[in-house]
């Protein structure tokens, strides 16, 4: 890294110039500036983005592969360079180690459905955490029925991080795959996930890493992180709705049999049997995503051009703003721990039921998240049903965090006082 470099990545984020390239935060919600905090369910879209989607439309489409008309080289291009820009944002060791998939729930189906049936046997062990999203639970819940493996759940501390000596008493000759998340969608929590993939070698399995939280906010290098696959979404930073990234190692995913069939990822087809394209393209069948893969290239050119480690750093500070500020409100209890989190804050305020209080805060223009977040299982372990949850990115404010906890000072208000949080 040059001196530049250095100066730069450590330069804090300048929000108001950031907030004026996504043109959606510029509204009123129930006759009040917008406040929006619900990024972690999917984050806002940059002009940077809407633009190469439309210029896209506009200049460029045809299908990819297949034609050698001017539209169909250029759309290919831009699908294939936006493959590249992934690869690079995230360490790839090569461009087709990135197949396109529509999120993170279908990468991990994908891996699930093919490498899965391959791989495991009868008595095999997929060793999870109490903390996944249903995305990297019920995957897994399927395979097991189709194989009769076995899972197994690593523990969650009273402080809200994965209880790692629970983990290693887990591992075991049958553990075939672990399957964790980056960062937990509920508790904010940043899993030590280069520490967590090398005990699951070391135990002689593979280790799959949920990124849907991770991608979005923390510089990445999957080479670094060391695990065999990383699954992430795009519209959670900055991308279109409906495209993702499977990153495998090259060797793995040359060894899996392909998830889907169809054109586009065959090598030749008669009409008994086929053969199969390489990687990545073995796995993308049919006609892909290709507007939202030039606009999931153009948020990583935008995220990049800002730098993961300054969008890392204003959320580390905005988070721990909120934290202060949240400590400040009497009967707000914060789920997850204090230190190494990520900008996703859920909350019980009181006894205000949680949908409650999101509406309440809908009617301010303040927009956040109430229910079990797709992890059921990590509820009933808090033992609550539902949290409120705010979440953060790199547009948010101090002031959004305060118009937020005003938000609350009313809702107490209106209900004449709170009582006691439900109590975990
Ligand atoms: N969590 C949330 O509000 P998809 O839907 O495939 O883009 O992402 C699924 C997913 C997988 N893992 C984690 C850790 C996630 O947080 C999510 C999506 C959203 O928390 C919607 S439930």
């Amino acid at each position: 890294m040059s001196t530049i470099d250095v100066a730069r990545s450590s330069t804090p984020l300048d929000v108001e110039r950031i907030r004026r390239d996504f043109p959606i935060l510029d509204q009123e919600v129930h006759g009040r500036p917008l406040v929006y905090l619900d990024s972690a369910a999917s984050s806002q879209k940059p002009d940077a983005v809407i633009e190469a989607v439309d210029r896209y439309y506009r200049h460029d489409h045809a299908n990819v592969h297949r034609g050698v008309h001017a539209l169909s080289t250029r759309a290919t291009d831009a699908y294939e360079e936006a493959r590249q820009l992934v690869a690079g944002h995230i360490g790839a060791a090569s461009a087709s180690e990135v197949v396109f998939v529509r999120g993170t729930t279908e990468a991990i189906n994908l891996v699930a459905s093919s490498w899965g049936p391959a791989a495991v046997e009868e008595g095999d062990e997929i060793l999870l955490t109490r903390m996944e999203h249903h995305s990297n639970l019920v995957p897994w819940q399927l395979l097991a029925e189709r194989t009769g493996a076995r899972l197994r759940f690593v523990d969650v501390t009273p402080e809200g991080e994965l209880a790692l000596d629970d983990y290693e008493r887990l591992l075991g000759p049958r553990t075939r795959l672990v399957g964790v998340t980056h960062v937990s969608n509920t508790l904010g929590v940043v899993n030590p996930v280069a520490r967590i993939t090398e005990l699951a070698h070391d135990a002689g399995a593979l280790c799959l890493v949920d990124g849907a939280q991770g991608a979005p906010h923390l510089p990445l290098d999957v080479g670094e992180l060391g695990c065999d696959f990383y699954a992430l979404s795009g519209h959670k930073m900055c991308g279109p709705t409906g495209i993702g990234v499977l990153w495998g190692r090259a060797e793995i995913l040359a060894g899996m049999p392909p998830y889907q069939g169809g054109g586009e990822m065959i090598a030749s087809v008669e009409l008994e049997r086929s053969t199969w394209a390489e990687v990545p393209h073995k796995f993308e069948a049919g006609t892909p995503h290709i507007s939202g893969a030039v606009g999931l290239g153009a948020a990583i050119r935008y995220l990049d051009g800002i730098g993961m480690e300054r969008i890392r750093a204003h959320e580390r500070e905005l988070t721990a703003y909120a934290l202060g500020r949240l400590d400040e409100v009497e009967r707000v209890h914060v789920y997850g721990p204090r230190e190494g989190r990520a900008g996703v804050i859920s909350f019980q305020y009181g006894d205000i039921h949680a949908h409650d209080l999101a509406t309440i805060l809908d009617r301010r223009g303040i927009a956040i998240r109430a229910g079990h977040h797709c992890n059921q299982p990590l509820m009933e372990h808090l033992g609550v049903s539902a949290t409120a949850r705010a979440s953060f990115y790199l547009y948010n404010t101090r002031e959004e965090v305060d118009a937020l906890v005003d938000g609350l000072l009313f809702a107490s208000d209106l209900f004449g006082g709170v009582g006691e949080p439900p109590r975990d």
